[in-house]
């Protein structure tokens, strides 16, 4: 049942930073002890997180309160007589309403520019002509149209996705008929996303809905609308303009190869990977590079932070320097000339950090400034110009470096990243029958014992990186790993998205990646690119064998560290979708117990997914193990696998498969593998 540690969280009064901070208290060194950084800010504060705000029982949507509630006692209800119950449902609706808002902007974004692109508004032109036909079907456009007909009929579909406001949002079509149907029976097939989040945050205002299993339903309906729209929009057009992720090898972490000590180093931070698009293409401009080379640096070099740079890395193998918790870290190299940032997850305190050094902050878009921050608007209209313009104040700050503050670490990592649903597809069904179905065979012959998919953020107030110790229990237990976001960054770091990592699989996973000379854990983009897996798992339903409905495939989610809204929405979208999702080191609904045992059990009864709470690798692996256990017992293809731990020879094989000479196997190192470079010079 519920875990009632969890419910006043995870920090102790003083707490020294953990293990997760090692390489960044070494370069936090450059910084002075009155610098306030994120874990010296979390180490100062000296106080637990809010136990009234981490259980959901804060009431503040009016202004008789805030009323701090208690669920079974009377006399603290809210003033208006809300309980528990109400407030925190309401508090987790609301958080399922922001995160869908800003996946969906990010993708309203998206299809306006393809829709400006396809009106020769802009100059973006669509790049990935193969995938095209099949997202004009999946926006309910007719495929055989004459192309110019085609794109703008699908930029029209794409913008109605936000504004439709009856009917169902088309991408939901695109899920297994029993699913949809499901919700269609429940009642929460999304409209239109703008009206979704809008009656949300309505029916969560005072006096509105008050029955917290309707709230809940409504907060189903409206993460439907982040995962089968707004982020599905922003992956498969991104993915049209910006080319579709194929395997491509780069490299990860605050190190020397992502960090150039005699370039110009420029960090792109936030969610839009347009604007990282044009920087990328204006950082080979000659004039740029003559004007780099005359305060004597050797050209541009681009690194990413956060989901932007989960974005470059996928589709142009530009390496990332960090996760969230890594961004001051960057910055404290003394290395970086510039941090471009656009929005999300992009915290105030990176201009403090940068004010003790020369790297100028640039906000790009309107709706996120910062003090301190040099602004400079990105137009799409005016892409590379603007780009030119950015790196003009890098360069500009270049003689500024001060060589006695930079300190970059010998310790980046080489990855291989990039795999999209239609890649695995590719690699897994091998060059000539590109197909799931080889995935679905050997998870019914138990090669594979299930799928897990490790999402979301890296949170200060976690000690160690929960993730690793997780992904390697797993793969230990041959389930194949998915990762997206932060938890991506903190896996390639770790080692285990390079195809030697392999070895730490158990026998019969480490069979099928090695013949394919894939990483056990698969990088399949950023937070919006979650979609992608709505769309595999469909995949690996329709080629059969593994039952009808996405509950049913013997696979599990995960998002050990979650700090963002944007991870409720996500986690409660493939929960709504058939899957189990595990929240660590703590959940939102604690508060409540009759709230979150709607959300860990109720709902399963409706869509098959339900919602659980861990706080340490070993109680995810056993949750998730289990529930990929219990899909495979009701399917019938369970055959006894004895679990295994990951024991320290194999954690001490890891170490040196770091170093080990580079990939092999087919899949990752056959012609469809990209190497960084030849893809930015191409
Ligand atoms: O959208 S994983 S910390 S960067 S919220 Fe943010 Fe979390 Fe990172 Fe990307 Ni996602």
């Amino acid at each position: 049942m519920i875990d009632e540690r969890a419910r006043f969280g995870e920090v102790k009064k003083g707490k020294k930073p953990g293990v997760q901070f090692k390489v960044a208290e070494e370069l936090y060194q450059s910084l002075k002890e009155d610098v306030l950084t994120a874990p010296k800010r979390v180490e100062r504060r000296g106080t637990l997180p809010c136990a009234f705000g981490k259980g959901g029982t804060c009431c503040r949507v009016c202004n008789m309160g805030p009323c701090q509630v208690v669920e079974g006692v009377e006399e603290l209800r809210g003033v208006c007589g809300a309980s528990a119950a109400t407030v925190v449902a309401r508090n987790f609706a609301r958080m399922v309403a922001a995160g869908t808002s800003a996946h969906s902007d990010h993708g309203r974004h998206v299809a306006k520019l393809f829709y400006e692109a396809v009106h020769g508004e802009v100059p973006f032109e669509v790049r990935d002509k193969r995938k095209l036909r099949v997202v004009a079907q999946a926006l309910g456009v007719d495929p055989s149209l004459p192309e110019d007909e085609m794109l703008k009929r699908m930029a029209e579909s794409a913008l109605q996705i936000f504004s439709q406001q009856e009917g169902e949002i088309v991408l939901t079509h695109r899920a297994p008929k029993p699913l949809l149907e499901k919700w269609r029976k429940y009642g929460v097939v999304p409209r239109g996303v703008d009206r979704e989040v809008v009656e949300l945050i309505h029916r969560t205002t005072i006096g509105v809905d008050q029955d917290y299993r309707n709230i809940l339903m409504g907060a189903a309906r409206c993460s439907l609308a982040d995962g089968w729209g707004g982020s599905m929009v922003a992956t498969e057009l991104q993915d049209l303009l910006l080319g579709n992720p194929q395997p491509i090898r780069a490299k990860v972490n605050i190190g020397l190869g992502v960090l150039k000590p005699d370039h110009v180093n420029v960090a792109v931070h936030g969610h839009d990977p347009l604007l990282a698009d044009a920087l990328v293409m204006a950082s080979y401009d000659p004039e740029i590079l003559s004007l780099a080379k005359k305060v004597g640096a050797k050209g541009i070099n681009l690194s990413g932070i956060c989901c932007t740079g989960n974005e470059v890395l996928m589709r142009k193998g530009i390496p990332v320097a960090g996760s969230f918790i890594q961004q001051e870290v960057a910055i404290a190299t003394g290395a970086l000339e510039a941090v471009v940032v656009d929005v999300q997850c992009i915290m105030q305190n990176i201009t403090e950090v940068a004010r003790h050094f020369h790297t100028a902050v640039i906000t790009t878009s309107p709706i996120a400034k910062m003090e301190g921050a040099v602004h400079i608007p990105f137009d799409e209209k005016r892409a590379i110009d603007v780009a030119k313009e950015i790196l003009k104040v890098a360069i500009e700050r270049y003689p500024q470096r001060d060589p006695a503050k930079v300190r970059i670490p010998d310790s980046s990592i080489d990855v291989v990243v990039g795999f999209s649903h239609e890649a695995i597809m590719y690699i897994l069904g091998g060059r000539f029958r590109a197909s799931y179905k080889p995935l679905n065979e050997n998870i019914i012959n138990g090669k594979i014992r299930g799928i897990a998919a490790i999402v979301g953020c890296d949170n200060y107030r976690v000690d160690e990186p929960i993730q690793v110790e997780l992904a390697k229990e797993l793969i230990a237990n041959n389930v194949l790993v998915l990762a997206t976001g932060c938890s991506a960054t903190q896996l390639a770091i770790a080692g285990l998205l390079s195809p030697e990592a392999a070895e730490l699989a158990g026998p019969g996973l480490r069979e099928v990646l090695e013949a394919v000379g894939c990483p056990p854990v698969l990088h399949m983009g950023a937070c919006v690119d979650n979609s992608r897996i709505l769309i595999a798992a469909t995949e690996v339903v329709h080629t059969g064998g593994l039952g009808e409905d996405i509950y049913q495939i013997p696979a599990v989610g995960c998002a050990p560290q979650w700090m963002s809204e944007k991870a409720v929405a996500i986690g409660m979208y493939f929960v709504t979708s058939g899957v189990q999702v595990v929240f660590g080191p703590d959940f939102p609904t604690l508060g409540s117990k009759v709230v979150t045992d709607f959300l860990f059990y109720e709902i399963e009864k409706y869509f098959g997914g339900s919602w659980r709470v861990a706080r340490t690798a070993n109680e995810f692996a056993n949750i998730m193990i289990d529930r990929i256990d219990f899909g495979r017992r009701n399917l019938g293809i369970d055959k006894p696998k004895p679990r295994v731990l990951f024991d320290m020879a194999m954690r001490r094989a890891l170490d040196s498969a770091r170093y080990a000479p580079p990939f092999h196997g087919l899949g990752c190192f056959g012609p469809h593998t990209v190497r960084a470079e030849e893809k930015q010079e191409s």
